[in-house]
């Protein structure tokens, strides 16, 4: 198991003002920054990265909401960093989040949900490799 997980704080979190309070959260959860920047998805690469859901009748929407404005990405690390990361972020569907959780506290709806969380350590590994070169990990 690596320790290691990726996420961002979408769009709507950052345009709504709560991307010190999510970051706030994430290290009080016991999280460290490993790498962290403020950057903003084109829609070709927003594709790319969402690309496992390309035949799924949101991806369009998906697209076109994560290339809509800046969001924050990181590598956090953290002993079962993946799943524990989950839990805080809670479920997808704001509405059906435990109170508490990142997700219920800031989303707006399902398709702007406030934050990623990667699911395997394969995908944290390919999802920090897509945004972080090797010099910019601390
Ligand atoms: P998660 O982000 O919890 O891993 P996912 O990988 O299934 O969820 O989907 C990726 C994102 O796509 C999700 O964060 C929000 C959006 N999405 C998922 N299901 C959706 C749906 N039924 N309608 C609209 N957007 C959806
Ligand atoms: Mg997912």
């Amino acid at each position: 198991m690596s320790n290691r997980t990726f996420t961002m704080v979408k769009p709507d979190a950052v345009a709504n003002g709560y991307e010190g309070a999510i970051l706030e959260k994430i290290t009080a959860a016991g999280f460290r920054l490993v790498a962290l920047k403020k950057t903003r998805l084109s829609p070709e690469s927003a594709g790319a990265f969402y690309a496992v859901h390309r035949e799924r009748p949101f991806y369009g929407e998906l697209v076109e909401f994560m290339s809509s404005g800046p969001i924050i990405a990181a590598i956090l690390e953290k002993d079962n960093a993946v799943a524990d990361f989950r839990t805080l972020i809670g479920a997808t569907d704001p509405a059906k989040a435990d109170e508490g959780t990142i997700r219920k506290l800031y989303a707006e709806s399902l398709g702007r949900n406030a934050v990623h969380g990667s699911d395997s350590d394969e995908n944290a590994r390919i999802e920090g490799d897509f945004f972080f070169s090797g010099l910019e990990r601390f």
